[in-house]
């Protein structure tokens, strides 16, 4: 069976990815596997330039095809803020926690119509000896005045997906990946994948 490498440290995208390409035949490997190889610094100004510099780093490291997701939430009223800097809103190593505090902070006050935002994801899979791909996948919601809900990770307790009226944490987990910028992502991903098997 092929083997893909997962090049992520976020064991809640890990589990996500897993989930999605579930069906096809592929051995999913992750860096628990590769103990010793360090992700390189997310320093480009796009999602998909940290996705493929992060596919192609760990590519390079096991010589295996490598999957990589870099993703994050755009919020309008904030020009598009945290973006790339998702994960590191509220500071170098910040919790989720945290991190949704400060979003909440930044947005208080404004209206419903004015706290739209959406989850961005690039996924990159570089092949040894081959042109690495990217494709990307968005899903629109708006930001909620207050956490809600247990699921997911992340920006998911203040994300309303508004076709259910729920956070992407009160929805259960396969629902989310139907609709999710990863799920969209992925699905184009996986078309590209069959090559591979
Ligand atoms: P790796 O780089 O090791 O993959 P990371 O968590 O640092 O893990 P990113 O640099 O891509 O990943 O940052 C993405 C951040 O955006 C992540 O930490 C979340 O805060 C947020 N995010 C991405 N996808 C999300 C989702 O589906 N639900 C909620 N928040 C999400």
């Amino acid at each position: 069976m092929k083997k893909l490498v997962l090049a992520t440290n976020n064991l809640n995208k890990a589990v996500e990815i897993k989930e999605l390409l579930e069906d096809l035949d592929i051995a999913v490997l992750t860096l628990q596997d590769y103990p010793g190889i360090k992700m390189p610094e997310e320093d480009r100004p796009d999602f998909a330039g940290n996705a493929i510099k992060k596919a192609e780093a760990v590519s390079a490291a096991t010589g295996l095809p490598v999957m990589a997701d870099d993703s994050g939430l755009e919020v309008d009223a904030l020009g598009g803020r945290p973006g790339v800097y998702s994960a590191r809103y509220a500071g170098e190593g910040s919790s989720d926690r945290a991190n949704n505090e400060l979003l909440l902070e930044e947005l208080a006050g404004l209206p419903p119509e004015k706290r739209t935002a959406r989850f961005r994801c690039a996924v990159a899979v570089a092949f040894p000896g081959k042109q690495t791909i990217v494709v990307e996948g968005t899903c629109p919601g708006r930001i909620a005045e207050k956490p809600l809900g247990e699921g997911g990770f992340g920006y998911d307790p203040v994300f309303i997906y508004e076709p259910e009226g729920l956070t992407f944490a009160q929805m259960p987990p396969g629902a989310k990946n139907r609709v999710s910028h990863r799920g969209k992502a992925l699905a184009k991903a996986r078309e590209l994948l069959k090559g591979l098997v």
